[in-house]
């Protein structure tokens, strides 16, 4: 899938903006390519609304996990779902473009795992969307739910582009991966409302600088809580689960109040 994204800019249009990037370069097949992406986006877009529908029906909270490749999201599921036990019932949908080697590593520790591979009739895309989330759902016991934590394909950048129907979106940083990744990867570091800053541990053995990150981070995305955690020491840990009950607790009462609107989206223009 080409670069593309759609951006919303309360302060200036009324209603959502799409933005398909400019096409102009592509002398023969321009307008056709923006006409298709738009489609694609506001099919996903319907999808992601049937999504949130089911997750409101059955009172299931969900948390769109992403990060690039490796940062650590499994690790972190691994010790979330222990973690969790006796506070929420929660159910993974992992996702992947092939193998079942994360969801086997999910498997067995007390949470229902879904796994969708984007290989398996869904291109091989790096990143799910909502038709891909959709297609895991009925795998899953979604109205014993408290939570359902949805492990995006390991990619920085595609899966911020796509709503698939969550109330929030978090991601994981490891500090392996460079201070300037927020102002080089500014779509995924604005589209989430909580940054997990992952391998902490590591952090004596690192010439990185975190205040450097953290400023980097500020200038894209001013107001994202950031969790200082290490999943292999389990440092930080209670912070990133409370966060998880605190947003079950807030979209627990924005349901019962029937409110169910579409979440803040990816919002910069590139
Ligand atoms: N030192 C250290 N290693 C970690 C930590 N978290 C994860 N790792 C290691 O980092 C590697 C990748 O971790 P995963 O949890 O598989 O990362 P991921 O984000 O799920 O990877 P993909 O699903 O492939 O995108 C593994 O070797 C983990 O053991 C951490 O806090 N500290
Ligand atoms: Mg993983």
């Amino acid at each position: 899938m080409g670069r593309f994204h759609r951006h919303t800019d309360g302060s200036v249009h009324e209603h959502d903006h799409r933005d398909v990037g400019d096409h102009t370069g592509y002398t023969q097949t321009g307008t056709e390519r923006v006409s298709v992406l738009e489609n694609i986006l506001a099919e996903n877009d319907r999808i992601a609304d049937r999504n949130r529908a089911d997750f409101a029906g059955a009172g299931v909270t969900t948390v769109n996990l992403m990060s690039s490749p490796g940062a650590g999201k499994t690790s972190l599921l691994k010790r979330t779902i222990t973690s969790l036990e006796g506070r929420l019932r929660l159910g993974i949908l992992e996702g992947d473009i092939a193998t079942s080697l994360d969801a086997d590593e999910l498997g067995g520790l007390g949470a229902p795992v879904s796994l969708v591979n984007t290989s398996a009739g869904f291109g091989g895309e790096c990143h799910l969307d909502a038709t891909m989330v959709r297609s895991g759902l009925g795998r899953l016991p979604l109205d014993q739910l408290d939570l359902l934590i949805i492990e995006n394909v390991g990619n920085l950048v595609c899966p911020a582009e796509f709503d698939v129907g969550q109330h929030a979106r978090a991601m994981v940083y490891a500090i392996t991966e460079g201070e300037e990744k927020p102002l080089k990867y500014p779509v995924m570091f604005h589209a989430c409302e909580v940054v997990v800053v992952n391998k902490l541990d590591l952090l004596a053995h690192l010439d990185f600088d975190l205040d450097h990150f953290l400023a980097n981070l500020r200038t894209v995305n001013p107001t994202a809580r950031v969790i200082q955690l290490s999943a292999r020491s389990g440092e930080g840990m209670a912070e990133w689960c409370d966060w998880l009950v605190e947003i079950r607790d807030r979209t627990a009462v924005a349901g019962a109040a029937g409110a169910h609107p579409r979440p803040h989206n990816a919002a910069l223009t590139g």
